[in-house]
């Protein structure tokens, strides 16, 4: 995989910012979109658009099939075993609190568990929080190991009997860390528990597979994965999506309407109410023909080579603090600088074109486990090189040596 190639299909990182080449370094929040992805848009809206699966004239068949053939590119992207499994929403966020509403509000009692751990981003914790609070049941969390992973062992020795829905990441968005997913889903289904899997980290980065995974639900979001923004994916096993709530109600996602009572439509539409994200199902498609030409597993390499690389500098700067475990990390490396604030430290990067995330990273409660309010987030995706983490390391090295003698 040659990264600096792969970068020429990416316009936007083309340019000066506060005159000095960009350096993109928050994928993690949010990544470029190569232009295949850019001119599918184009070409769909140019071309192909209306409404779908109502139309009998062209574009309408058009605009359905590609649609729908969409739906089946992500079906094949993650080896789920029918289209019918892949419901489209606007993002992970979308898509569990789908899960969260329809099926944890729908059938969990006073008593029964839900797990989950302290690393989570918000939007797979608040949807849980609050689903155990609506009805009674607990909510707990697994402990974390000193480095933040989660092991095996840690969540055998959690898990019983009450626990009903283990909630997880794949991919850390602070720690990248990879969570022990298909072992997990193993004893969750030993003690008779679903797992519900946050994959907005892990889809972009590595291949993922559903049926190997055999997790229960799994959610993820384009716009991590050279696709556009405001669509995801819920992928569930179909015996669960059948039993789970719709969670919006309207057009398109109905059969018959009486007076008092109405009946859904079939899966994957049930969940797909009102007029979809036609364009947004078409720019992922593109995303997920993009990713499988470079291949994933090419892709992981690569961040993982440049993450040690990054590691292996970033160490050597004084007073660098790094989060996460120092084996196996995905593609994001999660740092505070001593006595720098990571706003000040993210905006002294910025004047040298450098774009890094300095926040919360919405994990709130991970925060608070690392003792930390806030912290600094590097992420890489396959467009990124060396030359990049020599800028952040270099940029570093400048803001430390700024904030020693303003301070001083
Ligand atoms: N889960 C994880 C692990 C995430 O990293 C994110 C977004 C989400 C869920 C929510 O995805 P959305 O597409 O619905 O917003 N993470 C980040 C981040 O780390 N910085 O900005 C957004």
């Amino acid at each position: 995989m040659n990264a600096k190639e792969i970068r020429q299909y990416f316009p936007i990182l083309n340019q000066q910012i506060n005159d000095h080449p960009l350096v993109y370094l928050d994928s993690g929040a949010s990544s470029q979109k190569p232009i295949q992805v850019i001119e599918a848009l184009d070409k769909y809206y140019k071309y192909d658009n209306a409404n779908v699966h109502r139309g009998v004239h062209t574009l309408g068949n058009r605009a359905t099939d590609e649609f729908e053939g969409a739906r089946e590119k992500v079906r094949a992207f993650i080896n789920a075993r029918e289209a019918a499994e892949i419901i489209f929403t606007r993002g992970t966020t979308t898509a569990l609190n789908i899960v969260a509403s329809g099926y944890a509000r729908t059938y969990l009692q006073p008593g029964d568990e839900i797990l989950t751990t302290v690393v989570e981003h918000h939007s797979n914790f608040i949807p849980w929080q609050q689903a155990a609070k609506a009805t009674g049941a607990t909510f707990s969390f697994i402990p974390l190991a000193e480095d933040g992973t989660v092991t095996v062992e840690a969540v055998k020795q959690a898990i019983s009997d009450k626990t009903k829905i283990v909630a997880i990441h794949y991919i850390s968005n602070v720690l990248g860390d990879t969570a022990p997913i298909k072992e997990i889903a193993q004893i969750a289904h030993q003690h008779g528990a679903i797992v519900v899997v946050d994959g907005a980290q892990s889809t972009p980065h590595k291949k993922v597979d559903m049926q190997d995974l055999d997790c229960d639900f799994y959610a993820f979001s384009a716009h991590k994965m050279c696709g556009p923004t405001g669509i995801g994916v819920l992928y569930g096993k179909r015996e669960l999506l059948e039993k789970t709530e719709p969670f919006e109600f309207g057009g398109e996602m109905i059969d018959f309407v009486e007076l008092y009572d109405s009946t859904w439509k079939e899966l994957p539409w049930k969940f797909e109410g009102g007029t979809p994200i036609i364009a947004g199902a078409v720019g992922l498609g593109a995303a997920i023909d993009f990713l499988q030409e470079i291949g994933l597993d090419e892709i992981e390499q690569h961040e993982k080579k440049l993450v040690q690389y990054a590691l292996e500098q970033m160490e050597q700067i004084e007073g660098v603090a790094i989060y996460g475990p120092k084996q196996n990390r995905s593609s994001l490396i999660t740092f505070n600088v001593t006595d720098v604030h990571p706003h000040d430290l993210a905006t002294v990067l910025d004047s040298y074109g450098i774009a890094v995330r300095a926040g919360h990273h919405c994990a709130q409660p991970l925060m608070r486990w690392l003792k930390v309010t806030a912290s600094a987030r590097a992420s890489f995706y396959l467009y990124n090189t060396e030359e990049d983490v020599d800028a952040l390391v270099s940029g570093l090295k400048k803001a430390k040596e700024y904030f020693n003698n303003v301070f001083s």
